[in-house]
């Protein structure tokens, strides 16, 4: 969510810290702001809308903002609306303070610091931050020992960065439940939120755990666990993953939708060989997944529908019962979780707050006796991640850094390393025939074929969607394991194209759903041919009766043709199990040609958030 970087060098740093915003823009982008230490004051900018509103304000004064150490943000606002006044870094005298998260206890502290005479120029929650410390300061004289005294006072999850007029060579920054790196360079050390934001300036970073507290300095690095110094390690990353350029395409999702072959392809090539998995793939878990006698798959958004897809995967593969939720609802539920659970935990970026809360909330509830036999497992797009390291097992998905807000690739990589994880515990448990097991391998061989062949459709989706670009209101539907990529279209065409769209189990429609159909309700259909299709055209007469307009994507050989109210996209026909994969090609193409037509911010759609750090 909220984007925090900040610098100490010998060099002037704006324009690290304000390179380092561009990159985490995807994290928030309501507004953004920068401090400064300069000639013993605080230079600060804030300004509303896109981080280039401040690019461009700093720059009209570079000379002002040339400093060595210096803190910026980009604000998705929880606290207060998007304003100037509201937009970090929050000053407190000589202390100014970014942060990411929330302190769920700011009023209280807010009353007792107004008793106390302070002022508050914001609504947000952050402010309390910059007075607490600047008030503990006056006794402590010592800006590591300030934050120290007030962090234990703050309730929530967050992450700090704060610096202090009077001690312009160093950098304080605290995690406790927001992600914190710090990158380390020569003579020179940043933080940051995310990584990326760090790239330009070094490829060497250091991961804080919950609860440090670090003081960086130009040539030193300080971590203090509970007070007591600690050693964290230093990773260094091959820069080669991480590509964030757009290249030449017009938004970063449409390049990522186009880098899902190779994507998929990576992923499963870490499990697979000709026709088996790979020996050595998870060997070293195998004792923990032959005990495992139910799956609890723990996600939010997309996540969540990868593994509602894994559900059907999970059981009419190897006939295990799997159940999936979405995480702020497990992690608040007291829900039944039976003994030799694995818990699979879904999340692109590795730290979203309900999934991790959910994990802990299963960890806690293990650690004291209530469940026995329990693991717990990862599939994650950042190896660096809280949620990796929070968990077992792990299992990468290689689809390379993900920017648009709107997740394509991570997806895609998520079903591929679950249908690895499904085959895996099936041929494990021997639950798996071994001849099932060798088909789907081979016809994981020829995905990337059949992806490449699916982006050819892009044109003719781009046609067809000038078709939905008045639309108020759209309808979904799958059956069997296109349910869940039903309601994953659905998501992403109300995530950046804002036009209202549900997804629906066709055989719910009468159920409901078929009073709103009428001409003006277009119909998205997923068909293709499976066991599922007859029924599946059954429902499709049900909506045709009653004049609605049939959108459907349907197998090469499934017989299903353009007609009257009816427009057929051919999709290649692949096995019924990989299928969700491939159909998730051209449910995204509609959500972003659709989007594009309606002009809006597809990469950063309004009040949305890449990486959602805040329960
Ligand atoms: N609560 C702070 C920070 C918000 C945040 O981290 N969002 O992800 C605010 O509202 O400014």
């Amino acid at each position: 969510m909220c984007g925090i970087v900040g610098a100490i060098a010998e060099r002037n740093i704006s324009n690290v810290l304000l390179e380092g915003l561009k990159r985490l823009e995807y994290r928030g982008y309501d507004s953004a702001g920068l401090t400064v230490i300069r000639d013993g004051q605080l230079h600060r900018e804030r300004q509303v809308g896109k981080v280039q509103a401040l690019v461009d304000a700093v720059n009209n004064d570079a000379e002002n903002f040339k400093g060595n150490i210096g803190i910026a943000h980009t604000r998705w606002a929880t606290h207060g609306e998007p304003a100037q006044h509201n937009a970090h870094p929050h000053v407190s005298g000589k202390v100014a303070v970014v942060h990411n998260g929330i302190v769920e206890n700011y009023k209280p502290l807010k009353d007792e610091l107004i008793k106390k005479g302070y002022t508050f120029t914001s609504q947000t929650d952050t402010e309390v931050v910059a007075h607490l410390i600047a008030e503990a300061y006056k006794d402590t004289k010592d800006l590591l020992k300030a934050v120290e005294l007030i962090v234990p006072r703050l309730h929530g999850a967050f992450a700090l960065g704060v610096v202090h007029v009077d001690n312009p060579d160093e950098l304080i920054t605290v995690r406790l439940g927001s992600p914190l790196v710090i990158g380390v360079g020569i003579g020179e050390n940043f933080i940051a939120s995310d990584q990326l934001a760090l790239l330009p300036v070094t490829n060497r970073f250091m991961y804080l755990e919950e609860g440090d507290i670090a003081m960086v300095k130009r040539d030193s690095i300080e971590v203090f666990a509970d007070g007591q110094p600690v050693e964290r390690a230093i990773t260094e990353l091959d820069a080669k993953h991480h590509n964030a350029d757009k290249g030449e395409f017009k938004h970063y999702m449409l390049k990522e939708i186009y880098e899902q072959p190779d994507a998929v392809a990576r992923t499963l090539a870490m499990g697979i060989d000709a026709t088996d998995l790979k020996a050595d793939f998870l060997a070293s878990h195998e004792a923990e997944l032959a005990k495992v006698k139910h799956i609890q798959v723990l996600a939010c958004g997309t996540s969540y529908h990868a593994g509602m897809v894994a559900k059907y995967w999970f059981e009419s593969l190897t006939k295990l019962p799997c159940s999936v939720e979405v995480a702020s609802e497990f992690r608040y539920r007291n829900p039944v979780v039976v003994d030799d659970t694995l818990v699979v935990c879904l999340s692109q970026s590795g730290e979203t707050a309900d999934t991790l809360s959910a994990l802990r909330e299963t960890q806690r509830r293990a650690k004291s006796g209530e469940i026995k036999g329990m693991t717990t497992l990862s599939i994650c797009n950042v190896a660096t991640s809280s949620l990796v390291r929070e968990t077992e097992i792990f299992i990468p998905t290689l689809a390379g850094v993900e920017v648009g807000v709107a997740s394509t690739k991570a997806f895609t990589t998520q079903l591929a390393a679950l249908m690895l994880l499904v085959l895996k515990v099936g041929k494990v448990q021997h639950r798996i025939d071994s001849d099932v097991l060798s088909s789907i391998v081979t016809d994981m061989h020829q995905l990337k074929g059949y992806l490449d062949r699916s982006l050819a459709l892009d044109q003719s989706i781009a046609n067809l969607s000038q078709m939905f670009e008045a639309k108020k209101s759209t309808l979904f539907l799958g059956r069997g394991m296109q349910f869940p990529i039903a309601l994953e279209g659905a998501l992403k065409l109300k995530e950046i194209s804002y036009i209202h769209a549900e997804g629906y189990a066709a055989g719910e429609l009468k159920h409901g759903p078929l009073a709103l159909v009428d001409k003006d309700m277009p119909i998205v259909v997923l068909a293709p041919r499976d066991s599922m299709l007859d029924k599946l055209k059954a429902n499709m007469q049900e909506v045709h009766a009653r004049h609605g307009e049939l959108f459907v994507f349907a197998s090469e050989n499934s017989e299903l043709e353009s007609d009257e109210r009816m427009h057929v996209i051919h999709v290649p026909e692949v096995c019924e199990y990989l299928a969700p994969i491939v159909y998730s090609i051209p449910i995204q193409f509609l959500s972003y040609h659709v989007a594009v037509m309606r002009g809006t911010d597809v990469d950063q759609p309004r009040n949305l958030a890449k990486s959602v750090t805040v329960e």
